[in-house]
Formats: C-alpha cells, structure tokens, sequence
C-alpha cells in the first residue's frame, strides 16, 4: 500500500528538482540561523550560494555526532525555543546523550514518514498495531505511534518490556500488527512458548522491525517461528527518528529512503569520497525538510549499499540495503575486520542453535581473542557429549572460513543469555586500546 503516491513515485527529475530547491533554501536558513553552520562554512570556503547543482552538495562540510555532543544540549537548533514541541535523545554509549528538537512542522512530517513506512508493511485502517518500541526519549514509541495514528490504525501504546502482558494483551485485544527491535520478537516468542500460547493462531500478521541490525536469516526465523511477514525499518534520532528508510512488504528487499524529504549519499569512511551507488559506504543524509534541527551531510556511522533498481511495488525512491554493520563499532580483530552480522549469519543457519548470542573480544599476551557464546537448543545437553563437541567445532571452523578469524564457540542453555527489550548487546568487548 503506498500512503502519499504523488511523493513516493515522483519520477526521478521532479524528485532531484524539488530535493535542488529544498537544499537550497535550507543551506541558506542553517548558514543564517546556526551560528556553527556558520562558522563551518566560512572555514571551509563555502557559501549557500555555490550550489548550483545538486552535486554540489559535495563541496559542504560533514556533520558528526559530535558536532551535537559538542553543542549540547540544543546549540544546533535552528528555530528559537518557543517553536521547538518536542524533545528527544538518544542514549549514547558514552557521556551526554545526543539531544534532537521537532517543531510542530517537523512533528508532521515524522508523522507522514511514519505513515508512509506502515502503510508499506501492508498496514492501514481496521488493523491494531501493538507498538512495543519503547515510549520516552527514545524516538522508536512516539514515532510509531504518531505514524499509526495517522493511517488510521489502532494503536496500543504499550511500549517495551513485560512480554507476559504483551502476550495477554496480544491474543486478547487481537493485534494484527507488531512493532518493536527483532531482538525483542524473538524473546517474546521465547515467552510465547513459555507460556503456552499458540501465536500462530493469532490475527498477527507483520510485523514491523528495526532500530538494531538483523540478518535475512534472522527474518526467515522470526516468519516462521510467529507466522507473519517481517519487515525492516531504519532510522535515526539525528535525521528524524524511525522513518527514514522502510521495506515494503512486496518486495521485502531493501529500504526506501524518503527522498523528498532526506538525501543519501554514500562515502568511503576513511577518505570522506563519495562512493558509486551501488558499492557498501557510509549512509550520509541530508535533511530538506526539517525545521527544529537540520543537519547538513550527517554521517550516520551505518555502512549500506543503496539500490537505484526501480521496485515492483512501484515507489521511485532509492533503496538501502540492510546494514552490513557500523564503520565505528565494527571490531577489528587481529587486524581484520569484523562485523558481528557476519558472524550472526554463521550462527543463525545452523540447525539447533537458536538466535541469542555474544561476542566477547579480549586481549589475552597482547593477541585478540573473540569468544562467541551462543545458545542452543536444551536437547543437545541431554545427548553425548560428542554431539556438542561436534557442533562447536562446526561453527568455529565456518566462522573461521567467514571472516578469516580464529575464535572460540561456547553453546550455552536456552535463556543463559541476557534478553534485552530493546537494542540487544552483541558485543562485549574488554580490550584497553
Ligand atoms: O533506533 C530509530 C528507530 C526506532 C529506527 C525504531 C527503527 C525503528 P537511534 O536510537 O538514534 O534511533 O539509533 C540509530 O540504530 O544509526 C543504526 O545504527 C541503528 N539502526 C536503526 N534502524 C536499523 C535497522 C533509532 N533497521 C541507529 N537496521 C542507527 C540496522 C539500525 N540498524
């Protein structure tokens, strides 16, 4: 279902002419109304003017996280205070949070990507969406929940966590849709299972999920397991919150990004160059609509591929793939990098084995170790002993095959390992660098 045809199947020379003359009017609102536009600008020799094309976008200066860390809390706002409706923040691994305002503007505009992304999982009017992204600062609750009212929907505000409610709530008020983290899915299956609930004979029959990355094999798992489709949604805080990029249900291969409103580009980490569509690089976005916090050339730290290949579903935008992981927290073990997706995909194909596991990196008499402890099923520690054996030196040698890294596998027992309901933590990694 596409929610707003005329904007998401722009051919693709009104889409650049409508992005040339957004850019143009934002470049010079930031470089008259955020004195750190200014002063980045100035020391780069660039003025809004000297966009003549959009591929000048190219000549302007990035913008990094902690450009907002450094400005914090509302130093990058462009709009005085009293506009500014709402707040969000994103907890960072580290010190202060990351602080993003919306003007009532920009509050609709979160609230038509939102529609659009639902709308493209199939969901609209008469469904009852059970939204279990967290409600707070974090931006995964409201930004579904504003989306879901907007189509029409029925939304649950239920938020994160306390999966027994969510189940008794679930069967009883009969949700259709369902969305949260993959990572919280696949637990409150678990719980599911626990509690003696058949899901599959339930109304639920998508689910929309994102916020952390996931493999295809990880999607293949959660279809099974609770009989619906799986689709992924990408966004972030900085650019808007969820909202950015969707799948559509058609096709189930590769996000939409909402050109209109954002535009991607891809760039080589290290050297800042852009790379060809096409290629894995940097997702870098430039907002064109936002009015509370636009961002020029954000780097987003997530690696992709974007697809210019027209979709069946007949959207024209562009569309990223998964992401393959993150340039910053991908692990660089014994020199050779890793992403922990790769090792996810090992670990997922593998009959018994289920979809929780962690990754461990030390530094043991100056050498990298990588431990990766994953749960398999409870049979298993009922059988010989060589049966585990067998299968951990399965996996070690496919990772090893993978990624080129020796590693060491623990199979753990169901539920040994820690269950999030939010973003899961993948990697623990306690090397002093
Ligand atoms: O996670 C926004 C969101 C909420 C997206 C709900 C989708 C659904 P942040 O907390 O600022 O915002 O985290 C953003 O999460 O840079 C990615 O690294 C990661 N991420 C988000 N969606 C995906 C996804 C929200 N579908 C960071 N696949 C981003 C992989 C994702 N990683």
């Amino acid at each position: 279902m596409i929610w707003n045809e005329e904007y998401e199947t722009l051919p693709r020379e009104a889409l650049e002419a409508l992005q040339f003359r957004r850019l143009k009017s934002l470049l010079e609102t930031v470089y008259a109304r955020v004195p750190f536009y200014k002063a980045k600008f100035d020391e780069c020799g660039v003025k809004p003017d000297d966009l003549k094309t959009l591929s000048d976008l190219g000549k302007f200066p990035f913008t990094y996280k902690q450009d907002l860390r450094d400005n914090y809390p509302f130093g990058m706002f462009a709009v005085p205070q009293e506009q500014v409706v709402r707040i969000h923040a994103s907890s960072g691994t580290t010190g202060k949070p990351t602080v993003v305002g919306y003007t009532r503007r920009d509050i609709d505009t979160w609230s038509e990507l939102m529609a659009r992304t639902l709308s493209g999982a199939g969901i609209g009017k008469g469904d009852i969406l059970q939204n279990a992204y967290g409600y707070g600062l974090f931006t995964g609750g409201l930004g579904a929940h504003y989306g879901a009212e907007k189509i029409g929907a029925s939304v649950i505000p239920i938020s994160g966590g306390n999966s027994k409610r969510q189940l008794m709530i679930m069967k009883d008020f009969g949700s259709t849709a369902i969305s949260c983290t993959p990572s919280y899915a696949l637990s409150l299956f678990e719980v599911a299972e626990e509690e003696g609930y058949d899901v599959k004979s339930m109304p639920i029959k998508v689910g929309v999920f994102g916020a952390e990355p996931w493999t295809n094999e990880m999607r293949t798992e959660i279809e099974s397991k609770w009989g619906i489709d799986a689709v992924d949604i990408y966004g972030l805080s900085e650019i808007i919150g969820p909202g950015v990029a969707f799948e559509c249900i058609e096709a189930k291969n590769g996000m939409h990004i909402s050109e209109d409103h954002f535009i991607v580009e891809t760039i080589d980490p290290e050297t800042g160059e852009n790379v060809p569509f096409g290629e894995p690089g940097e997702l870098v976005f430039t907002t064109i609509t936002k009015e509370a916090i636009p961002l020029i050339r954000y780097r987003t730290r997530d690696i992709a591929i974007i697809n210019r290949q027209p979709c069946k579903c007949g959207r024209t935008n562009v569309r990223m793939s998964k992401v393959m992981g993150r340039s910053d927290d991908m692990l660089i073990i014994r020199g050779v990098n890793v992403f922990p997706s790769q090792i996810e995909a090992v670990l997922v194909e593998k009959k018994g084995v289920l979809p929780h596991y962690l990754l461990e990196v030390d530094r043991v008499d100056n050498l990298d170790t990588l431990e990766v402890k994953v749960e398999v099923e409870g049979s298993f520690f009922s059988d010989e002993i060589k049966e585990l054996q067998r299968l951990t030196r399965e996996i070690e040698k496919d990772i090893k095959d993978m990624i080129g890294v020796t590693c060491k596998v623990r199979l753990v027992e169901p539920k040994s390992i820690a269950r999030s309901e939010g973003k899961a933590q993948r990697v623990i990694d306690k090397r002093k660098i």
